[in-house]
């Protein structure tokens, strides 16, 4: 999928931290909006599906302030067509700047294109798109999702080493079509794929929200007769889902084993109850690259083609020790 294309990039070296800062002030050409000479950034949003959404975008407003641009925020509320509404404005706006975070990987050529037409430069930011045409952008931020389904996978090979019984997975997607859907259940399934033992019995979207995760594990555990394990593509779908292994009578964590992926605080108050049983950490915070990345790319500088953040996993005990410190 799109993140193989990265693969090389990655082996370049082109690892950078979450913490890279925002510094370096005002770049003095505002090129349109501001008129105080600050950046002015457009900046479309997926909406506010999960609790790494929410931290996400603190990230992106606190850092836009620290770094003395002029944010211009939209939140596209899960739909693609606001998302296209959103940057088709950033563009009549003239503003210098335009980033968004795609709902879904297609469909994104026709609007990249009026933004190049129009020479306004574009950064993604946390997913990818499936465009061909890679000067529709100039660099993408964010994490591999491919890898992280990938480390979920190698935690259950490993867990269940040694022992031979059929392992019966459930799957929570996230929203279909979006990059970090596709690709966590792709790693995911590239590792199990090697030892016959492992199952998915059922795979179905929660949309990366509590109240759909919860819904469908409900229709899991009636549909199925037995479940071992539980991979959600984030902690706000094993979250509700939790709710509804409770409310069946079983214990979350013991009798279900439960992976996700994002590591925001209330998935890792969960892991560190013993409720979740391991996180792949996916951070929100990517603000201050953004910023940075933005002046750079306005100034005309040279930026990497794919910024990679740099993230961990979680298991209870771990959880535990950094707890009191999480800010998101
Ligand atoms: O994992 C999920 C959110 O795109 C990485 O979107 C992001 C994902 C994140 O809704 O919680």
């Amino acid at each position: 999928m799109v993140s193989k294309r990265w693969t090389a990039a990655v082996l370049s070296g082109l690892l950078i931290t979450a913490t890279l800062s925002g510094c370096g002030g005002d770049d003095g050409d505002s090129g349109s909006g501001g008129g105080d000479g600050k950046l002015v950034l457009g900046f479309s949003q997926v909406g506010a599906e999960s609790g790494w959404r929410t931290a996400n975008t603190k990230s992106i407003q606190e850092s836009a302030a620290s770094a003395g641009v002029e944010l211009k925020f939209s939140d596209a509320q899960g739909k693609q067509e606001n998302q296209i509404k959103a940057i088709r404005n950033f563009i009549t706006q003239r503003v210098d700047v335009i980033a968004f975070s795609p709902v879904v990987e297609s469909g994104w050529d026709t609007v990249l294109k009026e933004a190049k037409d129009a020479n306004i430069p574009v950064i993604l930011t946390d997913r990818a798109v499936d465009s061909q045409d890679t000067s529709l952008y100039k660099t993408f931020i964010g994490s591999d999702f491919v890898l992280e389904g990938k480390k979920a996978g190698e935690w259950l090979v490993k867990d269940y080493e040694g022992k031979t019984d059929p392992v019966n997975i459930v799957e929570l997607q996230g929203t279909p079509g979006a990059a970090p859907a596709n690709d966590r259940k792709a790693g995911f399934a590239d590792v199990i794929k090697a030892d016959p033992k492992f199952k998915v019995v059922a795979s179905q979207t929660g949309q990366f929200t509590r109240t759909d995760g919860k819904q469908v594990m409900e229709t899991f555990l009636k549909a199925q007769p037995k479940i071992d394990v539980l991979y959600a593509h984030n902690d706000d779908m094993g979250l509700g889902a939790i709710e509804a292994i409770e409310a069946a009578g079983k214990k979350p964590g013991t009798d279900i084993k439960i992976i996700t992926v994002d590591a925001v605080k209330d998935g890792m108050t969960a892991l560190s109850e013993g409720k979740i049983n391991y996180i792949v950490e996916c951070s929100p915070l990517l603000g201050p690259q953004l910023m940075d990345l933005a002046k750079k790319v306005k100034a005309g500088e040279t930026v990497p083609q794919r910024v990679l953040t740099e993230e961990t996993t979680f298991t209870p005990e771990q959880a535990k020790a950094v707890l009191a410190e999480r800010k998101y």
